[in-house]
Order: C-alpha cells, then sequence, then structure tokens
C-alpha cells in the first residue's frame, strides 16, 4: 500500500477520533454514528451510506476497480442529484454530465471546454433534495472525475497510482459540508485589509517612471485603490529576486513612493531559479549550496526552460528548502514590498512536450508526517504549486512574525487556502469570460477558496470599453478585484475608454469601499469557518425552490451570486444580450440595493422563488438587499489605509410580514494589518431589530474587544418600516432621536461609545 500522509488534510484533523457503534450483520459490517450509519458489503466491499432517518445519502455503483496501480470508485447517482467544487473547473456551475482531469496545467488563453486548468483540488459537494455531502480524494496523482459522463447513472473518481484515500463529509446543509472541508483542510488566514481593495495590475508597468505613473493617476482621478502589481520585466533577465537597475533606477524609492501613496506594491516571484551559475546570483548559489532543487532520475539537477532561460526548481516538499525559499524574501519584503504573487507554480515549463516537468523527476520528500523518502513529479506534481506557496506564507510569516502576509498563486491543491489567495488564469477578454468568472469562483468558493478572483477585463485579449466597464461592476462584489492584462494587449486601466465609462467604473469601486465594513466581516468569517464571501444561491436557500433543487441551476438564477448571506448580484445570465431578463430571488423578501425599494412583496400562499424582470443597461448592475439584515457600510475613502470620516452606516432593512418581523447583521474590525487581534485587539459588534406591539426596536450590540471604533455615531438607515418618531435609551432613560426621511428610508443618528444603544421607532 503506498503510505497513508496528506498534504491536503491537517494532521490534528487527521488524529481526532469519534466514538462510533459498530454494525456487524451477516451481509455487512460498519458502524453508526449519531447522524450517519456506514454500512461495508462483506462480499463485494461496497459501501452505503444513509441517515438517521435510513435514507440513503451515498452508496457504491459497483466494487472499487483495480487495474495495476490504477483504482476507481463508482457511486449511484440519483436523477436529482447535483454537483459542485472541483476547483476552478470551468463549465456550468453543476459538474452534473461534465469529466475532469486534476492535473495542474498552464492554461493560456484557457475556454470553456479547456480541461486540466492550473489547479487540482479534488473536492466536490453532492447536493440533492435540500441534503449535501462532500467527498474529498486525497490523492495528489493525475486523478479523474467522471460525474455520469461515462456510464449513465453513475459518478466515478480515481487516480492513476497512490493511495485510495477519500473522505466523506455530511451536511446536511450545504455550509456544514464546507465547514467540514475546512476543519479538515484548513482556515484561509485573515488576510490584510488592503487585499480587499481595488487592485491594479498588468503585465507589466514598466520602467519605474510608468509604474508611478498610473500610481498618480489613479490619485489624480480619485479612483480607489490599494495594490500595484510588478509583473515580471521589474527583474533583471526574468532572473526572481532581481531588479533590472536599468528600467527601475530607484527600485526601493519606488516602493516607497507609492507606499507614501497608500497602495501596496505586489511584486511576482516566479519559482524558476535561473540556472546562472557563476555570477554571483545568490538565489541559485544558495539554493546549489544547500542543494535544494529537484533531480534527474540520475542524480544530476534538472532543468528546464521558462522565462530566465534555463532554470532549476526548488524542492518545495521539503520544509528545510521551503524555509530557504522563504529567506530570498528578506529584501524584497524588509523594503516594503506588501505582498507576493506565485506565478507558474503547475510548474510551468517552455520545452517541455507535456508543458511541465517530466514525471520521472526525482523529489526528496522531508516532512513532518511523511516518510522521507523520494517521490517521483508524477506524485509530486499536484501539490507543487501549493507548496510554493506555503514556502512563500510561512517565509513572510518568519521574516515579519506581526505582519499578515499576502500571497497570490496560480497553481495549488485541496488545502492551498492555508497559504494563498488565488485567481483563475489567464482568461480572456469577452464577454463570455465574464460570465464564466461566476460559476468559476462559486465553485472555487465551495473548494475552500473564499479569497478568489478573474483578472478584471479578461487577460488574454483588450476589452471593448462597454465589456470592462461590466467587468469593473461584476468584479466589485467578488472577493478579489484584480484588473490585469497580457503584454502587448490595450490599455486596461480604469480611466480607458474616456470620463464617462470611468465615471461607471469609479461608482461601482466606491461601492465596494462603501461596503467594506461588510466585506471585511465576511473576509474574516470566512478565516474562522471558511464560508466564502461568494456564494452560490444555494448556498443560503437550500429550500427555495419546492422540490429544494439548487436555484443556481435555474436558467433565470444562472448570472446571480451572493456576497455574504444579504447582497444577491444579479447580472443577465448572457451579459452580450440587450434583451430584458428575469431574475429569480430565492424568497419574496429582498430590497432594491441602489434604490431601497421593497421588490416583489409576495402573495400570502406563495412558495418557491420570485421571478423580477430587470433590464441590462451599462450603467447599471441589479442587486438586491435580504429583507431581515443589517449592512454596515462607512464613509468613502480612497484606499483601505485611509481612516473613514464620519459615522458608521448601517442600513436596516426590515424583514417582511407582521409582529415578530426582525433583522440582524453585525461588524468585525481590527487594525487590517497585523496579529494583534489575536491578543483581543479587534472590534465586534451585533445588531438586531424586532418588531413588537407596533414598535422596532433596533439594538446596537456593545463593542466587544479592545480594538478602538473609528465612528463616534452611527447614521442608520432604515427600509421597510413607516416611523414618526424615536427615542433612544440613555443611562435609562427614554431621549428623543430626530428623524429624517428620504424616499424609501428613515434616518437618525445616534452617539455610539461602544456601550450598546437601544432604539424605538413607532
Ligand atoms: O508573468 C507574466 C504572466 C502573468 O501576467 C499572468 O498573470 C500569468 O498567468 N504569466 C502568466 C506568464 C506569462 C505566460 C504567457
Amino acid at each position: 500500500m503506498p503510505e497513508d500522509a496528506s498534504w491536503a488534510v491537517l494532521s490534528g484533523a487527521r488524529q481526532s477520533r469519534v466514538g462510533v457503534a459498530p454494525v456487524a450483520t451477516d451481509a455487512v459490517v460498519g458502524f453508526a454514528t449519531r447522524s450517519l450509519r456506514v454500512e461495508i458489503d462483506r462480499g463485494t466491499l461496497e459501501l452505503t451510506i444513509r441517515d438517521a432517518q435510513g435514507n440513503v445519502v451515498q452508496q457504491d455503483a459497483r466494487p472499487i476497480a483495480f487495474d495495476g496501480r490504477t483504482f476507481r470508485i463508482w457511486k449511484k447517482m440519483p436523477l436529482d442529484e447535483h454537483y459542485f467544487g472541483l476547483g476552478d473547473k470551468t463549465g456550468p456551475l453543476d459538474r452534473r454530465n461534465e469529466a475532469f482531469t486534476l492535473w495542474n496545467t498552464d492554461a493560456y488563453r484557457y475556454q470553456e471546454s479547456t480541461d486540466p486548468l492550473y489547479k487540482s483540488i479534488p473536492f466536490f459537494m453532492t447536493y440533492r433534495s435540500g441534503v449535501a455531502a462532500g467527498i474529498l480524494l486525497d490523492n495528489t496523482w493525475r486523478s479523474s472525475f467522471d460525474f455520469g459522463k461515462q456510464v449513465r447513472d453513475t459518478y466515478s473518481f480515481g487516480a492513476e497510482d497512490g493511495p485510495l484515500d477519500y473522505y466523506f463529509l455530511y451536511g446536511p446543509s450545504p455550509k456544514q459540508v464546507v465547514e467540514a472541508y475546512v476543519w479538515l483542510t484548513g482556515t484561509p488566514p485573515l488576510p490584510p485589509l488592503w487585499t480587499l481593495g481595488y487592485q491594479q495590475s498588468r503585465y507589466s508597468y514598466y520602467p519605474q517612471a510608468r509604474v508611478l505613473e498610473v500610481a498618480d493617476r489613479l490619485r489624480a482621478d480619485h479612483f480607489p485603490a490599494d495594490a500595484i502589481y510588478l509583473d515580471i520585466d521589474y527583474q533583471q533577465d526574468n532572473r526572481p529576486f532581481t531588479v533590472n537597475t536599468a528600467l527601475f533606477p530607484d527600485f526601493s524609492g519606488m516602493i516607497a513612493k507609492l507606499t507614501a501613496e497608500n497602495l501596496h506594491a505586489v511584486a511576482i516571484t516566479d519559482l524558476h531559479i535561473a540556472n546562472y551559475p557563476g555570477h554571483g546570483y545568490a538565489p541559485y548559489d544558495s539554493g546549489m549550496a544547500a542543494d535544494a532543487f529537484v533531480k534527474n532520475p540520475d542524480g544530476s539537477v534538472y532543468a528546464g526552460k521558462v522565462w530566465p532561460g534555463s532554470s532549476v526548481f526548488p524542492e518545495f516538499t521539503r520544509a528545510r528548502t521551503r524555509a530557504w525559499w522563504g529567506g530570498l524574501y528578506r529584501e524584497f519584503y524588509g523594503m516594503g514590498i506588501a505582498g507576493f504573487w506565485n506565478d507558474m507554480n503547475e510548474p510551468s515549463i517552455f520545452d517541455s512536450p507535456t508543458l511541465t516537468m517530466p514525471i520521472d523527476v526525482v523529489h526528496r520528500i522531508e516532512e513532518p508526517g511523511f516518510q522521507t523518502r523520494t517521490a517521483t513529479h508524477a506524485e509530486i506534481h499536484n501539490v507543487y504549486g501549493m507548496e510554493n506557496s506555503r514556502a512563500t506564507f510561512d517565509g513572510l510569516l518568519a521574516l515579519k512574525p506581526d505582519l499578515r502576509p499576502f500571497v497570490l498563486t496560480r497553481a495549488t491543491y485541496a488545502g492551498g487556502q492555508r497559504y494563498a489567495a488565488t485567481w483563475t488564469g489567464d482568461n480572456s477578454s469577452t464577454w463570455n469570460h465574464l460570465r464564466m468568472t461566476t460559476p468559476m469562483l462559486k465553485n472555487l468558493g465551495l473548494s475552500g477558496f473564499a479569497f478568489a478572483g478573474a483578472d478584471v477585463g479578461g487577460y488574454a485579449g483588450t476589452p471593448a470599453p462597454e465589456l470592462l466597464t461590466k467587468w469593473f461592476e461584476i468584479a466589485a462584489f467578488q472577493p478579489i478585484d484584480r484588473d490585469h492584462t497580457e503584454k502587448g494587449s490595450g490599455d486596461q486601466e480604469p480611466w480607458v475608454g474616456g470620463p464617462e465609462q470611468e465615471a461607471i467604473r469609479r461608482h461601482f469601486v466606491e461601492t465596494r469601499y462603501e461596503l467594506m465594513p461588510y466585506l471585511y466581516t465576511l473576509a474574516e468569517e470566512a478565516s474562522r469557518t471558511g464560508v466564502p464571501l461568494e456564494r452560490p444561491l444555494f448556498f443560503e436557500f437550500p429550500d427555495a425552490a419546492a422540490d429544494h433543487h439548487p436555484l443556481d441551476v435555474d436558467p433565470a438564477a444562472s448570472g446571480e451570486f451572493l456576497l455574504g448571506p444579504d447582497l444577491l448580484i444579479a447580472p443577465p445570465p448572457f451579459l452580450e444580450e440587450v434583451e430584458a431578463y428575469p431574475v429569480e430571488l430565492p424568497s419574496a423578501d429582498w430590497y432594491d440595493f441602489w434604490t431601497g425599494e421593497r421588490v416583489a412583496r409576495p402573495a400570502a400562499a406563495q412558495v418557491g422563488p420570485v421571478v423580477v424582470t430587470a433590464r441590462p443597461e451599462a450603467a447599471t448592475l441589479p442587486i438586491f438587499v435580504r429583507g431581515g439584515s443589517i449592512v454596515p457600510m462607512q464613509p468613502l475613502v480612497e484606499s483601505t489605509n485611509e481612516t473613514p470620516q464620519g459615522p458608521l452606516d448601517l442600513r436596516v432593512y426590515v424583514g417582511d410580514g407582521g409582529e415578530g418581523r426582525s433583522c440582524e447583521g453585525s461588524l468585525y474590525l481590527d487594525d487590517g494589518k497585523t496579529m494583534a487581534y489575536r491578543q483581543g485587539a479587534f472590534l465586534r459588534a451585533g445588531f438586531t431589530c424586532l418588531v413588537a406591539d407596533g414598535v422596532l426596536r433596533i439594538h446596537i450590540g456593545a463593542h466587544e474587544g479592545s480594538y478602538p471604533a473609528w465612528w463616534k455615531e452611527i447614521h442608520g438607515e432604515v427600509y421597510g418600516w413607516s416611523a414618526t418618531s424615536a427615542t433612544v435609551v440613555v443611562d435609562g432613560r427614554s431621549e428623543p432621536v430626530p428623524l429624517s426621511r428620504s424616499s424609501q428610508a428613515i434616518h437618525f443618528t445616534v452617539d455610539d461609545n461602544g456601550k450598546g444603544v437601544d432604539l424605538e421607532l413607532r
């Protein structure tokens, strides 16, 4: 049997134990937990899993098939079951009737039919009649997943070698499955706040003057932004960890200037080290001295051609090589570069017919939890990129233990969310690619990657101004919002296409910044639970349809996504269409985010989703807010480094119905940069409202934690409630609060000293 060890699953999870009751009959052997009964057929080893009511949740369709070292597992596929996850794979959100290969691949200009792609995340969710479960096939070899494409009514998965080691995760809610998966494979770290701001990139901004020109223009145009990226051309002859001093005569001065403009610099640092002996190139020399590079079967160092020409490749599967790699960041990180970008780490190799390392390249595993042994690239390939990002993350943390690192990786494996955010690689500047960002980011979120984005405007090609604008609009509500494009394409900055287009784009990015308290609260939740920022509708509303099917698979909902539990973004399902289109809402209780108007009040007996009509317009994007929510917002800033000036905004959307209707929301805040939150330097507050005896009572919770609020006052906007007077309880005494009115809302402003505020609106 191959070694039973894991790159994905946390050792704590692997060692955890739970009490079970044994099950044994003449036919089966197994065990029962509080929620499940697991049986293995004594004759065939086929597995059946039932819930506490005896319903089959999952069942093998035939015995596990072995062919040499290859194995395959077959499961029955009920007609009404849906499949989600598998990371960055393209195609419809639902994996049903599709088949996929997991083999990390540099897929420049990938299209909707391209497979495999950059990442291997062998995890998927099954979802049937409101019951969700998950499967993680923890095997790093080339693997494949087939959801009823090859064999009717059967889905299957398997790998060409390695351990037959898979986990079954029971929900029954989709949220519980993701939480269980993240319990198994680790949470994403709490990101620095600036990474939720707008990020500006291209391949490449150079020379130095151009970088500063773009930075200055962002500021001159008052376009909110937090980061600017340095792609490979800042380096000397593409050699990682060097600077081309002819193009960047004062590199550290440039970083300092960007920092002074509240722009965080992110530098690309590819993993391929130039094979450049005898020139004092420290990454090569120190790597050779540390025996840090992967080898050919004959023991010589493997070399392949990438950007620097002949290159050698670090042995990221050894803890001490990762530590050596991490040390390479000392100078750049010390200089104030805020984040690092690990590209090409599938690994991508130009002069190889497979576009990657030969599978017989030898890796040396030297790692807690593993036997110290060699492994072929065939076994390591799919984890290589994740281990690259791990080395970067751990290295940054070792260099500045009090700062939260930011790493962006292209290739990764299950569990890679512990180290890096990710993006969807080299997409194209087309309407269809903009559409594809929604299913891709939803499935990445369900696969543990709460922090993911797609190149805004598209990487390959040049978007027409209207496409770029619509991309800005939608990406403003996606977890990572980074504009990026390839070398040789037309300019793609926010101002391209003229002031009218820029004004629309600015408005959407400004809205993102106003929503920063909401976004950051979601980010903090993700760092504790793994629950993604961008969510499918069925994730929050598994029972929205009478038959419990996931709404997202409906044509009328296929373009929609949720940002957190409360905001529903509803672009047209096909973005180039000019016709009016239906928007399917999970329940009837929604408000228009832009106008505050209540939409689609239901007829009393109505069940199931409600459909409203929207019109595609260049400058607008329909967004709905859940009735029953309280959304925290802030005054506009141009960078997350700035302290918002003025009150905290709370938008209170009173739920529909009569007495007893309620609403809730919460807020998390800290310094956005350091680890001080772990010592209590955070601010957490909950908000609720309740209608009782015809009075709306709003409770603004006391601040928990020692981090000071930036506001002294709270400005409330209450939607869905008409009141003529309000009082606030201060020191046990009721005092009147002036109300003002706009077309849809009642406004008030009250002091917030952090001890809690109680208001009554009647
Ligand atoms: O570093 C250059 C590019 C980068 O801009 C892009 O985002 C990556 O996905 N990189 C690929 C290498 C270029 C390959 C053609």
